[in-house]
């Protein structure tokens, strides 16, 4: 296998952040569920080990990707207090175009219910040509897409934290 097949694009530099009080939701699609667990279990290990409480992570299931914006969104609406949500699915190609249509829809509705909110919301979403990619993408050979999600979510986190103590900048 080559150098370029063999990357792990879940490799990240360090950062620190002050993770003292922040709550983050994640919302988990249950198709395809032994990808999307160990999704969750990389985005939950990642959070952890950055300092974020285990009360502080709060996990709820939607039925398909398809309704992980609208899951966001609940989650937003029931609990204020959330910083982030990281949005969690696999969306595997079938022999119709409903892949095509579910895949843009969801990152669409996941960017959108971000902008509303003003939060970061993550799109931790494997979107593959078969079960092997996916497999590879979650644990495998090319990472978890459930670290590089709580990596992007903590480092927007960040960011805000940044300008809220300087915001003239
Ligand atoms: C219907 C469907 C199909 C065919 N494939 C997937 C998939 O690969 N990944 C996924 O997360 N969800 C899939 N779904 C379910 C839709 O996301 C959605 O739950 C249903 O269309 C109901 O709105």
């Amino acid at each position: 296998m080559s150098q370029e097949k063999k990357k792990n694009l879940s490799e990240f530099t360090p950062f620190s952040i002050n993770s003292n009080k922040i709550r983050i939701g994640i919302v988990v699609s249950e198709w395809n569920d032994h990808i999307t667990d160990s999704l969750l279990q990389g985005a939950r290990q990642t959070l952890l080990e950055h300092g974020v409480s285990e009360e502080n992570i709060v996990v709820h299931h939607v039925p398909g990707s398809f309704e992980l914006p609208s899951g966001a969104d609940l989650l937003y609406a029931m609990d204020p207090t959330l910083d982030a949500v990281i949005c969690i699915g696999c969306i595997i190609q079938g022999e119709t175009r409903h892949f095509e249509f579910i895949a843009q829809a969801v990152a669409q509705g996941i960017m959108r219910v971000g902008l509303d909110h003003r939060k970061p919301t993550i799109f931790s979403v494997l979107t593959t040509n078969d079960m092997r990619q996916a497999e590879d993408r979650a644990g495998g050979v090319h990472g978890n897409k459930g670290v590089e999600g709580a990596v992007s979510c903590l480092k927007m986190i960040a960011l805000r934290q940044e300008l809220e103590e300087k915001p003239q900048l």
